[in-house]
């Protein structure tokens, strides 16, 4: 059966898991009516907290999520899980059928748990992830996750839709340290040194303390955290005389967790309320959000026109043969880029 966009949205408001299932499933495969999805989903949005965990493969992100889960639902929150999984074996296809999954809490539909594939444009899975926690939150769930392996830009682009950003470190990865330092440091607001219970923690937590110290500017409001360029003039909430003086910086704290056990699960939890506060109480989670939807807004025009360009190319008879006729020495890319764009800007030149 399929259900109209009302009845997905309606579902959604009404706290149905089986119509969420579906819109996400709408959303990530880009089926009809996805947009009207999300549109109608946004102004429900805002109210949950949205917390990316990342790290190397097998750093226990997942172990460490299903326990941040069960530590969420025994305090009465409920919990929303995207977790991205580029390596795993389901990706490419729909294996698990509509792929809902529970975490370890069985038979607890309070933790929503789906994952989402690396297929397609990653560009494109990072806005789908966007939207995917979009719905979790109308929906309505205290707590929404995000889980990506930590790889490169297109997971640093996933792991921008979460408030707070945990990175895992396993012990004894000086290397991976090293390779922290190119780009996963600015995302971090908290560390984690997963599987504490090892050899080398102490040493890692030890480097990397000794990279937050180092990293001066990352913490800095001006410094553009999560490389988004936050403005220093951020909307304050009224806070009465104090808002005129300029935020408390945010240390990136080192923690340790053994997330198999649990160990540690508390602590890590209570940083990342502690981080969530702090935006809150400093007026960054609205630059944040601002500087968020903005980049979404420049996101979407840039597909959607991307999209436009794409059907004038196949009005012109597509680019393969557009660029048979450069070769032919008829033409250049120039000039047949204006020829493409030249509708557009004539419409644009009729507004003004
Ligand atoms: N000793 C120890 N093992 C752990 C700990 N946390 C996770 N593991 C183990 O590490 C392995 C990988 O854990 P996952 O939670 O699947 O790691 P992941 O980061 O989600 O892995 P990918 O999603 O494949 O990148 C599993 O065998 C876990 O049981 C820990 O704190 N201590
Ligand atoms: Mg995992």
């Amino acid at each position: 059966m399929t259900l109209s966009t009302e009845e997905l949205l309606e579902g959604i408001l009404e706290g149905n898991h089986r119509a969420l299932a579906r819109a996400i499933t709408k959303i990530e495969n880009r089926q009809d009516g996805y947009r009207e999805v999300v549109s109608g989903l946004y102004e429900h949005t805002g109210s949950a907290d949205v917390i990316g965990i990342t790290g190397s493969p097998g750093a226990g992100k997942s172990t460490l999520v299903d326990k941040m889960a069960k530590t969420y639902r025994d305090q009465g929150l409920t919990v929303g899980i995207v977790a991205i999984d580029p390596s795993s074996p389901y990706t490419g296809g729909a294996v698990l059928g509509d792929r809902i999954r529970m975490a370890s809490n069985v038979g607890d539909m309070d933790v929503f748990f789906r994952s989402m594939s690396a297929r397609g444009s990653l560009g494109g899975l990072s806005t789908a992830t966007a939207d995917a926690v979009k719905a979790l939150d109308a929906f309505g769930k205290d707590k929404v996750i995000i889980e990506t392996v930590g790889a490169g830009q297109n997971e640093i682009d996933i792991v921008q839709a979460a408030d707070t950003v945990a990175v895992l470190v396993p012990p004894e990865s000086g290397d991976n340290v090293q390779m922290l330092k190119a780009g996963i440091l600015e995302i971090a607001d908290v560390f984690a040194v997963n599987k504490a219970d090892m050899d080398g923690a102490d040493r890692t937590v030890q480097e990397l303390e000794e990279m937050v110290h180092m990293d001066d500017g990352h913490v800095s409001v001006t410094a553009g955290h999560h490389g988004m360029g936050v403005d220093a003039d951020v909307d304050m909430p009224d806070k009465g005389d104090d808002a005129a003086d300029a935020p408390e910086p945010w240390e990136t704290p080192v923690l340790e967790t053994v997330a198999t056990t649990g160990e540690g699960v508390d602590d890590f939890l209570e940083t990342l309320q502690a981080h969530a506060d702090w935006l809150a109480d400093t007026g960054q989670i609205a630059a944040k959000r601002r500087q968020r939807t903005a980049e979404e807004i420049r996101t979407l025009l840039r597909e959607d026109a991307g999209e436009l360009v794409e059907r004038e190319l196949e009005a012109h008879g597509g680019v393969d043969g557009l660029a048979e006729r450069v070769l032919d020495g008829e033409t250049d890319p120039y000039s047949i880029a204006d020829e493409v764009l030249e509708p557009f800007v004539a419409c644009l030149d009729a507004e003004d």
